[in-house]
């Protein structure tokens, strides 16, 4: 049994983005598939899935699609429902509801003012009043979320669920954008982005070259906060340490170096993601560290 998920850009479709965690993040199996969003063949590739016309769109094992993230949501919590998609005490799920629920029909100023980025933060960004305002809402949201669950830190129903989907892509505008939230929002929006699957999607996104950059404004840059500096480079040639590709298991033929160190993969995407952010990968920090500690 396996789910067909149509995804659109990394770095910057928020939507797709939940869509990928609502899978990941609960160990549902999928396949991603990737749909034209910036390339001009959005409107061809999705003729398959007619009638759903926008990203993220699920195939279920049956073949039924199902647009729209609130139903993809509902349809994989009802299927699995050990998986723990929503939280489990009623109060709790509820709340969680209508989080999402709110954010999918709300934060216009914000959503429209700030699109989702992932690749750096951007420096000495002013947010209109309209946007504050929407700032100040999600916080009254999270502080609400927070009474009703008791969980002070980490996600916000104490364990995670889809509110803490939902919220990720916000919580990469607030930091994308440097916007003014409490510190401790700040720190549930750092938590957020730290999650490893988080960090291994950015860096899948970052294996793409934009030019034009989309959405791009005239103000200087800082590195993303969680794995945006990293020491890996792309290399020609090896030969590398491993002679078989960390993730596959075949035998390498790309090579990044890393700290006068170089490693091998089966193919460009599976390096580039490794070069974009080399400690969002278990599989190549194992392999690195059984060579480095022996
Ligand atoms: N309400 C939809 C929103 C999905 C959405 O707006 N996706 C954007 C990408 S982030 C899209 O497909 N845009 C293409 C377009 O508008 O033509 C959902 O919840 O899934």
């Amino acid at each position: 049994m396996t789910y067909d998920l149509y995804i659109g850009d990394r770095l910057f479709s928020s939507w797709s983005l939940r869509g990928w965690l609502m899978l990941e993040k609960f160990d549902l199996p999928y396949r991603s598939h990737m749909i034209g969003l910036y390339s001009g063949t959005m409107a061809e590739d999705m003729k398959p899935l007619a009638p759903a016309r926008l990203v993220p769109a699920l195939r279920l094992p049956d073949g039924v699609v199902v647009g729209e993230s609130l139903a993809m949501a509902e349809t994989l919590s009802e299927r699995h429902p050990e998986a723990g998609l929503w939280p489990t005490e009623p109060a709790a799920r509820a709340t969680a509801r209508w989080l999402c629920a709110e954010m999918i029909a709300g934060f216009t100023a914000l959503r429209g003012e700030c699109p989702m980025q992932l690749s750096h933060c951007w420096q000495g960004f002013d947010p209109a009043p309209e946007t504050r305002a929407d700032l100040d809402r999600i916080e009254t949201l999270w502080s609400h979320a927070r009474a009703i669950s008791g969980a002070t830190s980490g996600p916000m129903f104490g364990a995670y669920s889809l509110a803490d989907v939902f919220y990720t892509p916000v919580a990469a505008r607030i930091i994308g954008y440097g916007l003014p939230v409490s510190d401790a929002n700040r720190d549930y929006c750092l938590q957020l982005l730290s999650d490893t699957s988080v960090r291994q999607w950015r860096a899948m996104g970052m294996t793409v070259a934009y030019d034009p950059f989309p959405y791009a404004r005239d103000l200087s840059v800082q590195a993303w906060p969680v794995g945006g500096q990293s020491d890996a480079r792309a290399a020609q040639d090896g030969p590398s340490i491993n002679k078989n590709c960390p993730y596959s298991g075949k035998p390498v033929t790309h090579f990044l170096e890393l700290n006068a160190q170089r490693w091998g993969f089966c193919n460009q995407f599976c390096r580039d993601k490794t070069v974009a952010d080399p400690d969002a990968w278990p599989k190549f920090s194992a392999m690195t560290n059984a060579v480095n500690d022996s």
